[in-house]
């Protein structure tokens, strides 16, 4: 099979060093403004994370929850991308963006809500401390369509395209390798370009969809997809932090400023499996998991940091919070309770439906009939 090849804006090299392509040269100088405490917090981010990740993942084994999807691996393109975005945007996610979820202010237990099913969408994306984050979506690529959707609107309502960065809204959504075969993620593209509507698609190519590698999706790059719809795009490392975050905020802010949708591939790799419902071993080598583990985001952050002179403290300090927030997922995860029954019926309509009644009316009557130890 033929091997996909794009040129690649990339800062940090496998080992860590500061060495980026020819593609990274205009995004330098926003890497050159980042504090020490800005690259740290993208580390400790990736870090936290992680645990949190592995943490799920644990709790799914031992009967906790029934689902779990793991984002190890993809810290970076994550992180950087969510750093970039400003407090105004509006992020939509797929179903493994624990990392940004979590950097716009959404409890990770939410997610955890759903994954266990007591909840339906784990967070009100409409109150202020989730960070305009929408929930979780299961139906590949359905976001993408909602997403410019809502960005078509912050143009009409005039929320955007002002020349104001710190005002002007913009929209970031997420989507897999797998995902971009979708038809809606085509429709939304249309409707974006047409309307020069402020979104940002955020592909994260993590080279499989399930069992399905991404050389099976596309004959060409991913970062063409956009580009076939006049949407200007970008070929990012994606296990690279500091390239993440250059490309997403240099984009963001084109388009928040009235130029139209942007769109970034993220090379990366998925390190787990696809859930833990999924056993890859089965359709993937492991040598290729071994060629990936040699450019793990966190060992690539560190190292450079490490090579800038950070004290040993900081990565001591970053593993005990990030043992601390995993402990506490664990011990707030395990009292989540189930919600009433009715619930289910709940939030379908937003006025009563007949049909939501009398279902709900025959649940509760099928259920009654269990109590009393009768059958
Ligand atoms: C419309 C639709 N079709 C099929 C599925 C089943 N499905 C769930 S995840 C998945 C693969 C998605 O791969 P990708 O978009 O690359 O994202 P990743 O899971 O790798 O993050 C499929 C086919 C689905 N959820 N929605």
């Amino acid at each position: 099979m033929t091997p996909i090849e794009a040129p690649l804006v990339r800062v940090l090299a496998d080992d860590g060093s500061y060495a980026p392509s020819a593609e990274a040269e205009r995004y330098l100088p926003l890497i050159d403004a980042l504090t020490d405490a800005e690259l740290e917090q993208f580390y400790r981010d990736m870090v936290v994370i992680r645990a949190i990740d592995t943490q799920a993942t644990n709790l799914q084994r031992q009967g906790q929850l029934a689902l779990w999807p793991p984002s190890r691996g993809q810290e970076a393109a994550q992180v950087g991308s969510a750093r970039a975005a400003r407090t105004q945007d509006t992020l939509f996610p797929s179903y493994r963006e624990h990392a940004v979820t979590r950097i716009r202010g959404v409890d990770s237990v939410d997610i955890l809500k759903v994954m266990r099913g007591t909840s339906h969408g784990g967070w009100n994306p409409t109150d202020p401390k989730n960070g305009n984050t929408r929930i979780y979506t299961l139906v590949l690529g359905s976001q993408t369509l909602h997403a410019a959707g809502y960005a078509m609107g912050l143009t009409f309502d005039g929320r955007t395209g002002t020349g104001d960065v710190e005002r002007d809204e913009a929209v970031v959504v997420y989507y897999g390798d797998g995902a971009s075969s979708q038809g809606d993620v085509h429709e939304a593209m249309v409707f974006a370009a047409s309307y020069d509507a402020p979104v940002l698609f955020f592909l994260q190519n993590n080279h499989w969809a399930i069992s399905v590698p991404v050389e099976t999706q596309s004959k060409v790059p991913l970062v063409g997809r956009g580009a076939g719809y006049g949407i200007p795009s970008v070929r990012v490392d994606g296990n690279d932090v500091l390239a993440s975050y250059a490309v997403s905020r240099t984009l963001l802010d084109e388009s928040r400023s009235g130029r139209g949708p942007r769109a970034i591939e993220a090379v990366t790799y998925r390190m787990g499996a696809h859930t833990t419902s999924d056993d890859p071993t089965k359709y993937r080598h492991s040598d290729e998991e071994q060629q990936w583990a040699q450019r793990d985001p966190i060992a690539r952050m560190r190292a450079f940091l490490e090579g800038r002179g950070a004290p040993a403290s900081l990565f001591e300090e970053t593993d005990a919070e990030a043992a601390d927030a995993a402990e506490d997922l664990r011990s707030r995860a395990v009292t989540l309770t189930s919600p009433e029954r009715p619930l289910i019926f709940d939030h379908v309509y937003s006025d009563p439906h007949p049909l939501m009644v009398e279902q709900k009316a025959w649940l509760n009557e099928y259920e009654a009939s269990f109590e009393g130890g009768a059958h």
